[in-house]
């Protein structure tokens, strides 16, 4: 089994940092060693197969993360990323394991939803990966098939308050489904946005004329948010089913979260970098001479873009310092411009919801250490080590230890990474478009390990199609 010596670097974890020699054996860490260690008198360089030399560099846990929607089905079209180029892009962006989320629909059967996903993602894959499982259809049949979720790995399902006739459920569905949730620790997912209400406002929005992709955030106010996000806490408080919302991007979501966490409820809340760095007045501003107004379509996702003066992303970054929030996630649901985002030209009804980040999350929240808005223990913590204690993965993922899969990044900080796709930039997703682009981050994915192959070296790409495997997940360590 090849063998690899990490040497020289800084190993940062969720609580410390410091200079360690890292030691891969095959597919997992052997050992965590003082630097220049030998170990029983063998020197570890001379008996190596390769030696990174990570000075002056951070070696960090590969990246997880924990919402993706790979080929996802919405609005007409599916997310244009499989999940042979979505997880590429993550590996070249330092993510090493993905959670993405097999789809049940109304009269369909969860167990036919669960093996399509498998399907799509079986050998396809550049990094580990897990199934969340949407119920879009709460009914007998789906309450049913959740009892089997554990046994396939499955410990998390999503609900959607949104998208009504799609995956929208009502409250009576939610808290059938919450029930089963506490019945058997299988964690509630969010999407807490009153769906029939913005539907409402946004037809009204379109009756008068307001078509622009700009008109979605506005259909999409926070106080649909908030309420959903209330709602949710009350129905998980009254069945006793542990709760996480997600991509949470109102600040007063997050009150609502801090607020029933701070009563002792079980409660967790996932942000993403779109809500960190994006706002509403810049997609209300973005025009080209391509696309017009409808540029703003890029930025069209669910939650929306909020308004930057009403501080929501200040309330972000700092909910993200107090726990308030515990993770960072992108759902990656990218959509190109040309025959997907178009469907939406004259009605922001029918643009499909999506941003892609895949590729960029772990260099813009290392651009939160840099500007002072995280320690760089809490971006390990916010992109790695957390999601895999909240979704049953820890020890094998989102830690840097003995026996754990030797998912590792070398991170640069030195280095520099420009975003986008225009002169001299590039990225990796399927997308024919960047809603980061422009963006410059002060650090740079050097060495990317996935259980002790090396996928990303010095900017190449070594990996190949079906490296990752399905990963079966635990229950949530935050269950009490
Ligand atoms: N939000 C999005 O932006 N895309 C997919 C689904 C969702 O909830
Ligand atoms: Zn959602
Ligand atoms: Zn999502």
């Amino acid at each position: 089994m090849a063998k690899t010596l990490i040497k020289n670097g800084t190993v940062v974890s969720a609580t410390g940092r410091a200079a360690a020699d890292v030691l891969v054996d095959g597919e997992t860490i052997a050992a965590v060693l003082a630097p220049g260690s030998t170990l029983l008198g063998f020197d570890l360089e001379a008996n190596v197969d390769t030696v990174v030399d990570a000075a002056g560099k951070y070696v960090i846990p590969g990246g997880v993360d924990a919402h993706t929607h790979m080929e996802l089905p919405f609005g007409g079209t599916n997310a244009s990323d499989t999940f042979e180029t979505g997880t590429r892009a993550a590996a070249w962006g330092g993510t090493t394991t993905i959670i993405d989320f097999a789809v049940q629909r109304y009269g369909e059967r969860v167990q036919d939803g669960l093996a399509a996903w498998h399907e799509k993602a079986a050998g396809n894959c550049a990094i580990d990966y897990g199934f969340h499982q949407i119920i879009g259809g709460v009914d007998e049949d789906s309450l049913q098939a959740m009892d089997t979720l554990i046994d396939e790995g499955i410990t998390s399902f999503k609900l959607f308050m949104a998208y009504p006739g799609v995956f929208y459920s009502d409250d009576a569905q939610i808290l059938k489904a919450m029930q089963k949730s506490a019945e058997t620790g299988l964690l509630t997912m969010m999407h807490a946005e009153n769906g029939p209400a913005i539907d409402v406002l946004a037809e009204q929005l379109a009756a008068q004329g307001k078509t622009d992709p700009y008109y979605h955030g506005l259909a999409r106010a926070w106080q649909m948010e908030e309420e959903a996000t209330h709602r949710a806490i009350m129905l998980a408080n009254l069945t006793g089913a542990p709760l996480y919302v997600v991509h949470v991007s109102a600040k007063q979501a997050v009150e609502q979260l801090a607020w029933a966490r701070d009563r002792g409820q079980n409660v967790f809340g996932e942000t993403c970098p779109q809500y960190l760095y994006l706002s509403l007045e810049e997609q209300l501003g973005a025009s080209s001479e391509e696309w017009g107004a409808f540029e703003g379509a890029k930025w069209v996702c669910s939650t929306p873009l909020r308004s930057r003066e009403e501080g929501h992303q200040h309330s972000m970054w700092q909910a993200l310092r107090t726990n308030d929030l515990q993770m960072v996630s992108t759902d990656h649901c990218p959509f190109c411009m040309k025959g997907q985002k178009e469907l939406g030209l004259g009605d922001f009804r029918k643009i499909p919801n999506g941003i892609g980040t895949i590729e960029h999350r772990m260099d813009l929240m290392y651009q939160g250490v840099v500007t002072g808005e995280i320690t760089l223990e809490r971006w390990v913590e916010l992109t790695s080590t957390t999601p895999a204690r909240m979704f049953g993965l820890y020890g094998q993922k989102g830690v840097i230890q003995p026996g754990a899969d030797a998912d590792i990044v070398v991170y640069d900080p030195a280095g520099h990474t420009s975003i986008g796709m225009g002169e001299g930039r590039t990225h990796h997703m399927n997308m024919d478009h960047s809603a980061w682009e422009g963006f410059e981050i002060d650090g740079h994915v050097d060495t990317v390990l996935s259980r002790g192959k090396v996928l990303v070296d010095d900017n190449q790409y070594l990996g190949a199609k079906g490296d990752g495997r399905y990963l079966k997940r635990g229950l949530s360590q935050y269950l009490v």
